[in-house]
């Protein structure tokens, strides 16, 4: 394959392409190192998309919601970009198939750009991906980043950090559910959504929840965000007004009290990742030749049986070079 001339494809992006958006957001997937190149050159203009993150459990009607919002925000005349997050293979999840559907309505809407990822296996590289596909998203010139993701493990937690307000989806059934959930988990909302209040009571839910955040609330600058209870019904359409009300609401208290803090958070999670990058090109290069230069045989022949004591040797010495 020509080497591609990503600063070429960069520019592309800037002036709204699509397909060289496309190809970028290809290589953010496949987590190709030249991407960093292309992300220098858009750095500079991202920062003005809003990024809201919803996740939750499969089925909780997470993608209902982005679609509710996706038409809320294209009435008020603001494109739209969605990362749909879903660790199932997108050929045989139903789940998927429904986003696809549903997906379809907006097709035809060049204000709104869609992107389903599927996990990937490399430690940290989803939500690396997730928040470099975010950034040319937000160079393309989006207003609203739309983040689905499945779940509320720690990768979720690590892709809603790329988040400004982050949405977490429940519905009534899970009021069980909730107790298993860690406090960093429940940090993370910003907002909770108890959806399908249509078929069942969410009162008990409700107070589950908050009992669990009274002790969560105090936010990283030191300023309090009270995190809000919205009560959902996405098939009687109800409620959904005060979910974009209390959007607005965060958006507001993110841009006075939150951006700083945020933005440095961000800035150190790509500086880790450029320095992580070079550390493990630095380890590739030279861990198999320090390797060789020990006794990975004994002398009659064998195997040696100690790779602890081989694995602690070149740890060392690769310490030293990385000192010298
Ligand atoms: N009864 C009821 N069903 C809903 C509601 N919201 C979503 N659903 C349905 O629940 C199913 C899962 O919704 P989906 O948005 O795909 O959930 P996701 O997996 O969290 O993205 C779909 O069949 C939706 O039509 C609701 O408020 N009430
Ligand atoms: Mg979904």
């Amino acid at each position: 394959m020509p080497k591609l001339d990503i600063t070429k494809i960069a520019g592309q992006v800037l002036k709204g392409d699509m397909v060289a958006a496309s190809k970028l957001i290809r290589m953010a997937e496949e987590e190709d190192p030249q991407i960093y190149t292309a992300l220098k050159e858009l750095y500079k203009h991202t920062g003005r998309a809003y990024i809201i993150g919803i996740t939750g459990l499969p089925g909780s009607g997470k993608s209902t919601i982005v679609n509710f919002l996706i038409k809320h925000f294209r009435n008020g005349g603001r494109s739209v970009g969605v990362i749909a997050v879903d660790p199932s293979s997108p050929l045989t999840s139903g789940a998927i198939l429904g986003d696809r559907v549903r997906m379809l309505e907006h097709s035809k809407d060049s204000g709104v750009f869609i992107k389903s990822l599927a996990t990937r296996g490399t430690y940290g590289g989803l939500s690396r991906s997730t928040l470099q596909i975010a950034n040319i998203m937000d160079a393309m010139g989006k207003d609203i980043i739309l983040i689905e993701t499945v779940g509320v493990g720690q990768t979720e937690a690590s892709i809603m950090n790329s988040a400004h307000t982050t949405v977490l989806v429940l519905v009534p059934e899970m009021g069980d559910y909730v107790q298993t959930i860690k406090a960093g988990v429940l940090e993370i909302g910003d907002i909770f959504v108890i959806n399908k209040t249509d078929k069942r009571d969410p009162a008990e839910l409700k107070s589950n929840i908050e009992s669990l955040i009274r002790h969560n609330s105090q936010s990283s600058s030191g300023q309090l965000w009270d995190q809000k209870i919205i009560l959902t019904s996405s098939l009687l359409k109800t409620g959904l007004d005060g979910l974009t009300t209390a959007i607005e609401e965060h958006r507001n208290f993110f841009n006075s009290y939150l951006k700083k803090h945020y933005l440095g958070k961000r800035l150190m999670q790509e500086i880790e990742d450029e320095v992580l990058n070079h550390f493990i090109a630095f380890c590739r290069k030279n861990l198999i030749g320090l390797i060789m230069q020990e006794d990975l045989i004994t002398d009659d022949g064998k195997v040696e049986k100690n790779p602890y004591k081989i694995s602690e040797r070149v740890i060392e010495k690769l310490l030293n070079l990385i000192k010298e």
